[in-house]
């Protein structure tokens, strides 16, 4: 999608610290971190919100997650701990409408989340 932030850094058109990339998946660095380990995992393909998700899309969630789990992985951060976390619309604070999953780890997390 030509004007989604998210598509532009898939496309590298613009730049950022991607970690892990495959067919279907891309994980960069959030560029406002809020633990050590703050990476997003964002389909290649545009999907805006869950809501937007078919059934065609069951194998990608698969992926995004499965992507999640290698990047935690490898950031040591599976025995710890982590928090994987996708927001939705207004009250959950989404701010950029291409799915992508937070995966948030080295520090301890409180709960309920803000
Ligand atoms: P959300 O609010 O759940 O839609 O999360 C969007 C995240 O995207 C937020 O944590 C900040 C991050 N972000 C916004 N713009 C950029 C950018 O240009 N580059 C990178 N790497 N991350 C961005």
């Amino acid at each position: 999608m030509s004007d989604c932030l998210f598509c532009k850094i898939v496309e590298k058109k613009i730049p950022a610290r991607i970690v892990h990339e495959d067919a279907d998946t891309v994980a960069f660095e959030d560029v406002n971190p809020q633990a050590p380990t703050h990476v997003l995992v964002v389909p290649r393909k545009h999907v805006a919100t869950m809501m937007d998700l078919g059934p065609d899309d069951d194998a990608l969630v698969g992926k995004l997650f499965r992507a999640g789990a290698a990047i935690a992985k490898a950031r040591g951060i599976d025995g710890p701990g982590y928090r994987v976390v996708m927001n939705h619309n207004r009250d959950a604070g989404q701010s950029v409408f291409h799915i992508h999953l937070h995966v948030m780890g080295g520090r301890r997390m409180g709960w309920p989340p803000g």
